[in-house]
């Protein structure tokens, strides 16, 4: 019988997984010629064979969406268009959590647009999409809300026909809610079946393909607990560019940045030309944990010296 094309809509184990063709899914069954790891947007040759569904090939991919979990790469997504990271606009705000999202889907080849979703909670999220245009100057960046009738469609303007989509973002943030109204219907399980916690489980366990019925096509995705990036990824100079900048400017061409005299990265810090918190996002990004313990350390003897200092002070005043 001939091989027929599919797409993986969801992996279950690493033989069971759930394919789809023509609005139908199906199960199917990867067979043992297949070495290679099995992602959910992959396009898969199967064969039936008495009623079942043999993944026979994997159709080379035209990017992956990947990310580093203890030491090891672990694929997200493969064949993806865009890619929307989602940030509630009322619960706390991590700069860092979006620049490690940017990085992965960057890395991965996708379009990114950034989503400000539960708009209706909060009049503050004007100005964190500024925040987040000034960071990510070339994406856009959208709200929505699921209270608010056809604010998903924004998201259509950026996500064309026959696209998929990937939607990344932490648990709770609203990914599948959304997405229930892109569908017109509500399939996916979200987070107010349980009522009384709105952060920290899981509500969405596993990545899956949804087919909207205006043709897009869409990956819920369970929050990420890390999001581990690869160290030396092209894109952690493009998003830090004054940082390689100033390395390639210090005195000594293997300048630990610490204390050597001459060093461009800690006159910037000290004349507050290199924003100290971005500089410790990036030690963090490249794995320098040893560097950021150390700057760390001496910000806090800083601090302590201070505090002494103003303690003397007043007991000075007191006398
Ligand atoms: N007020 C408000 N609540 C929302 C909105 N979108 C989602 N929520 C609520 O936020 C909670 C979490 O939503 P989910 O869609 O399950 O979040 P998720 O990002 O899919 O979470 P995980 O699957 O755990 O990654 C639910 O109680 C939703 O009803 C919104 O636009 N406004
Ligand atoms: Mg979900
Ligand atoms: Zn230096």
């Amino acid at each position: 019988m001939e091989s027929e094309l599919y797409r993986c809509a969801a992996v279950f184990t690493a033989q069971n997984i759930l394919v789809y063709r023509d609005g139908r899914y199906d199960r199917a069954i990867i067979s043992g010629k297949i070495d290679n790891q099995v992602l959910v947007g992959d396009y898969l040759a199967c064969e039936m064979v008495y009623g079942q569904l043999y993944v026979n090939g994997i159709v080379r991919r035209k990017n992956r969406v990947s990310r580093l979990q203890t030491g090891k790469i672990q694929g997200l997504a493969a064949n993806v268009d865009i890619t929307f990271i989602m940030t509630s606009a009322n619960q706390d705000f991590n700069l860092a959590r979006l620049e490690r999202y940017y990085i992965l889907a960057k890395e991965g080849g996708t379009r990114i647009c950034f989503v400000l979703s539960k708009t209706d909670l909060t009049d503050r999220y004007e100005e964190l999409a500024g925040i987040i245009s000034k960071r990510f100057s070339e994406c856009p960046v959208e709200k929505t809300s699921i209270y608010q009738v056809d604010s998903e469609k924004v998201l259509y303007n950026h996500w064309h026909e026959n696209e998929t989509a990937i939607f990344l973002g932490s648990s709770g943030v609203g990914k599948s809610s959304l997405i229930n109204r892109m569908l017109k219907d509500e399939v996916i399980r979200t987070g107010d079946i349980r009522k009384g916690d709105d952060r920290g489980h899981h509500t969405t366990t596993a990545r899956h393909i949804y087919i909207l019925p205006n043709k897009r096509v869409v990956i819920d995705t369970p929050g990420l607990r890390s999001v581990g990036i690869s160290a030396n990824a092209d894109t952690l100079d493009e998003l830090f560019p004054e940082i390689k900048e100033l390395e390639s400017k210090c005195k000594y061409k293997n300048c630990s940045h610490l204390s050597e005299s001459g060093c461009a990265i800690q006159e910037a810090l000290e004349r507050e030309e290199l924003d100290y918190n971005r500089y410790l996002r990036y030690l963090k990004l490249v794995g320098a944990e040893q560097r950021r313990q150390i700057l760390l350390k001496g910000k806090e003897y800083e601090k302590e010296s201070l505090i002494k200092e103003l303690k003397a002070s007043r007991k000075n005043k007191r006398k």
